[in-house]
């Protein structure tokens, strides 16, 4: 598995780079425009793409002839010089715990995988973790919870379905305290029909909480699906509007060729992206790493 798992975006964006210079001796405007059409097939996003194609254009008005291996390189450069002082990676975990996490983001973007694996994830890095299923629209959702919570071999605070979401986040969390875990990973429901709900509900949660251990939840992540492209990063602008959002988790890197939206969201949004989702599997999830991502993305 490529780091991040961006094997197809990888292919697909160097792919085209090398076709929209192959055989030129100069970087005409014909080269300029598939290059940008590359880059916005990656989803880095229109203005990352626009901009990128301005700095080769710079660049090109001086020295001329560029090769491939420069192109790739100067796209590269000019990438990580934007990216620089971007925050990623895991939140620090906040002490004494426990940590309590919600979990949000609309219908089947991967928001109990990627808590079976944040379990996984935490639990190998020695910290005693407690899941909570505040998804309670419909039974399977419970299930699905429970199945993560006894492969990962960690507790789970439920109480089926059609019950109060609030009240099986509130008794996560004193649960958790109870237990004295490190950390709380409480799921939700994406299926909430208005924004009103979805922000009346939320709110609700993020009381009880409260109310047993003082400024939980400590992150409320956003969970992406990256093969949706830019309708991911329209959901992080409309999930902000309903709650505060202090990270994201991309999930599905390793099934798309759009994995440059991680790029996009960097440009767009003020949030940091804490973790990337590779596959279905409890180990398949990378705390992201700007920089990193970059250097996979052109190596
Ligand atoms: N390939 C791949 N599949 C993923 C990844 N994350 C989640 N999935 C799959 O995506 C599907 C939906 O994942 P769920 O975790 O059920 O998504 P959800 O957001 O909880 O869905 P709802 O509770 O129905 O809203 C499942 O089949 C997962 O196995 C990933 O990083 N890579
Ligand atoms: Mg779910």
């Amino acid at each position: 598995m490529a780091l991040f798992g961006l094997g197809k975006t990888r292919e697909s964006l160097l792919g085209k780079l090398s076709r929209a210079v192959v055989g030129r001796s100069t970087i005409d405007e014909d080269a300029l425009d598939a290059l940008e059409e590359a880059l916005i097939g990656a989803d880095v996003g229109v203005d990352t793409a626009v901009a990128l194609v301005e700095a080769v254009q710079e660049r090109v008005a001086r020295d001329k002839y560029l090769g491939e291996e420069e192109l790739k390189s100067m796209i590269r450069e000019t990438l990580l010089e934007s990216m620089a002082g971007q925050v990623s990676g895991p939140a620090p975990i906040v002490t004494p715990g426990p940590h309590v996490v919600l979990i949000v983001g609309v219908n089947g973007v991967g928001k109990t995988t990627s808590i079976g694996k944040l379990a996984s994830y935490h639990q190998r890095a020695g910290r005693k973790v407690i899941l909570g299923a505040a998804d309670t629209f419909r039974a399977a959702a419970v299930d699905q919870l429970k199945i993560w919570a006894a492969r990962v071999g960690v507790p789970i605070v439920e109480k089926g379905m059609n019950t109060d979401p609030a009240a099986v986040a509130y008794a996560a969390v004193e649960e958790g305290v109870a237990r004295q875990a490190d950390l709380v990973l409480v799921d939700t429901a994406g299926r909430l029909h208005n924004k009103v709900n979805l922000m009346n509900e939320l709110s609700k949660i993020k009381r009880v909480m409260e109310k047993i251990q003082p400024g939980a939840p400590h992150e409320v992540l956003l969970v992406l699906d990256a093969s949706t492209g830019q309708n991911a990063v329209q959901q992080a602008i409309e999930f902000s509007k309903v709650t505060e959002v202090t990270g994201l988790i991309l999930t599905k890197m390793d099934g798309t060729a759009k994995g440059g939206v991680a790029l996009a969201i960097a440009s767009k949004l003020h949030i940091p992206v804490r973790y990337v989702g590779v596959g279905e599997g409890a180990d398949d999830l990378v705390p992201f790493d700007a920089i990193a991502y970059i250097n996979a993305l052109f190596a």
